[in-house]
């Protein structure tokens, strides 16, 4: 047994012994990895911790497939777009999940707290977009499940700590994931354009930027970095920066919202249509009712029009905040 183990090891061990389903082995044993200090004496012990980890994940790995359950990460999309909120351990995902939608994920101090994704809906004014926290990405352990749900996403939301060596974070996550063929869309020309490669819009969450000295960190960090990545500074303790954060999401899922508004009537402007950024009246009327689009007699627009109710033509590209009114003949 090395020496230099901290106390939260034998703490974490003593459970990890008590454990009786192999879920919990498995959760006590990723816990138990983090709290052992890396360096060589430890080398032994952690490679050895490891064979029993994926002894456990390889035997609950044959009991899932006998039962056919389905996995806890085919997580249905719903609202305007799904974010993965993913990253190293302990950089905030589940604390940052739990502040800003009504999914209560636990929060620990321990990192590999997380086990299972939960998704939840954040609204971003009158729109829900949701956000789903995920376990760790750690390079030593690969859930191929969670890999798939990152590429099923709309957009990923690399959480990273601004108080532990960010671009570090930054770029062992991203080399990472970039081996498994998940790459940041602005880095695509970097990769063969085939179906094996998913590009996806990437916002780098910098948190725990609780304070003005860390927002100092926050632009150091931001120096450093390439301008193409989009990042936004956050605490999830504090707040900071939470509307800055949301429409950065917005603008990078691409939608934008339109009001449907009844002929003489006042339009509802508490629940907008949501489309792809560059829709058409044509494909407002779809959404609207499938009648209607073939139908359509007139369609009027107030907000990107030259003059409030304007008549457009059915390829007229509307903005986020239009007002349409559609005639059927
Ligand atoms: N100071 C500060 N601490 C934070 C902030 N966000 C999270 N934390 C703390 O960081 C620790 C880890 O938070 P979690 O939300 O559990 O982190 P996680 O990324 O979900 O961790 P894993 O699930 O283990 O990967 C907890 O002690 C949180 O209270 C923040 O904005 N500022
Ligand atoms: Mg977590």
């Amino acid at each position: 047994m090395p020496t230099n183990l901290p106390p939260e090891y034998f703490a974490v061990d003593k459970r990890y012994r008590a454990a009786t389903t192999t879920e919990e082995k498995i959760e006590t044993l990723e816990e138990l990895l983090g709290t052992i200090p890396k360096h060589k004496g430890t080398d032994h012990l952690r490679a050895d911790l490891r064979r029993k980890l994926s002894k456990f994940k390889d035997s609950m790995q044959k009991g899932k497939a006998g039962s056919r359950q389905v996995s806890a990460f085919s997580i249905k999309t719903e609202g305007a777009g799904q974010a993965a909120v993913i990253g190293p351990a302990n950089s905030g995902k589940s604390s940052l999940v739990a502040a800003l939608t009504n999914a209560q994920p636990e929060v620990a101090e321990y990192p590999f707290s997380t086990w299972n994704p939960t998704p939840g809906m954040m609204m971003i004014e009158n729109v829900q977009v949701q956000l789903i926290d995920t376990p760790p990405l750690n390079r030593d352990f690969v859930e191929p499940d969670l890999i798939d749900m990152i590429r099923r996403a709309d957009l990923v939301l690399l959480t990273i700590d601004i108080q532990a060596s960010p671009f570090d974070q930054l770029e062992e996550t991203v080399a990472f994931l970039e081996s498994h063929r998940i790459i940041p869309l602005h880095r695509q020309d970097d990769f063969p354009q085939d179906r094996r490669h998913t590009c996806l819009p990437f916002l780098i969450l910098v948190n725990k930027v609780d304070d003005e000295n860390l927002d100092e960190d926050y632009k150091v960090f931001t120096e450093l970095l390439d301008d193409a990545w989009h990042t936004v500074p956050i605490s999830a303790t504090t707040g900071h920066n939470v509307e800055q954060f949301k429409w950065a999401v917005f603008e990078l899922l691409e939608i934008i919202r339109v009001y449907s508004q009844a002929p003489g009537k006042e339009p509802d402007l508490t629940s907008p249509f949501v489309m792809r950024r560059g829709g058409t009246i044509e494909e407002f009327a779809a959404q609207v009712h499938q009648e209607i689009a073939s139908d359509l007699k007139t369609s009027r627009v107030w907000g990107s029009a030259d003059f409030d109710g304007q008549m457009v033509g059915r390829d007229y590209v509307l903005q986020d905040g239009d007002v349409v009114e559609l005639r059927a003949k």
